[in-house]
């Protein structure tokens, strides 16, 4: 097998884990988020925040990756919200498999929301799916305006895209606009929020849409 066949036969498996993982997922009525983007763009702030806003409406937990130490699942657990982390040992993405081996020590499950927090990284992630209901990529104001073009795969697949640290934008000369507009045209159904997980903009949007999309969730499977 040359490398390109090793690769299709690596997403290919990774591909019927994913669709295990969904049927899982489906059959408890779990809403589940993978969340991407490079390293320190504020995937786990974010998850913080969220976690404060909505403890009392909903039952969350969160399944981390990264390449070494649990800092990440400290912090979320310091949050109270419930997380297993997965260290890679160097993978510079999560696979199906390391969710399905993970959920083995997550006694929170099932729960409401699940997050993953997939490694920084805005490349491999995207060719994996883990049986999440949708990708949600972040992109900082401190990244530069050019990265949707240049990492289009990621863009272009997640259903949400986070424009974060808006609280930064004084100090810089992002154009807000233009990265949107590339957004817009690698994903024409991509819903689009900023937010500053420091200021609390665009907060209520992101948690109004994560309410939303549970109670879709709740009624396509039956489950409550
Ligand atoms: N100004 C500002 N800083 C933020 C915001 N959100 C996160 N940060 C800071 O950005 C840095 C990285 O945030 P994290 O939440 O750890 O980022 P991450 O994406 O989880 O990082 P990795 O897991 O290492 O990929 C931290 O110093 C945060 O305090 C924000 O809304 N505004
Ligand atoms: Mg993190």
């Amino acid at each position: 097998m040359n490398r390109a066949e090793i690769r299709k036969r690596i997403l290919a498996e990774n591909d019927e884990c994913a669709d295990r993982l969904r049927s899982q997922f489906e059959d408890v009525g779990s809403l589940v988020l993978d969340l991407v983007s490079s390293p320190g763009a504020g995937k786990t702030t974010l998850l913080e925040e969220t976690a404060s806003r909505l403890a009392a409406e909903l039952d969350m937990g969160a399944i981390v990756g990264d390449i070494a130490t649990e800092m990440d699942a400290e912090r979320l657990r310091h949050a109270n919200l419930p997380a297993h982390q997965i260290i890679t040992g160097g993978a510079c993405h999560l696979d199906a498999r390391m969710i399905e081996e993970g959920m083995k020590h997550c006694a929170f499950l099932p729960v409401d929301l699940l997050f993953v927090e997939n490694v920084g990284n805005l490349v491999c992630p995207a060719s994996y799916a883990l049986g999440e209901d949708f990708k949600v990529v972040l992109l900082s104001v401190t990244e530069g305006e050019d990265k949707p073009f240049k990492y289009p795969a990621i863009f272009s697949k997640a259903k949400v895209a986070l424009i974060t640290k808006v609280d930064l934008m004084p100090q810089l000369s992002f154009d807000l606009e233009r990265v949107e507009e590339q957004i817009r045209t690698l994903s024409q159904d991509v819903r689009i929020i900023r937010v500053s997980a420091w200021t609390g903009e665009g907060m209520e949007e992101w948690c109004q849409l994560l309410r939303q999309e549970r109670m879709k969730k709740k009624l396509a499977t039956g489950v409550h």
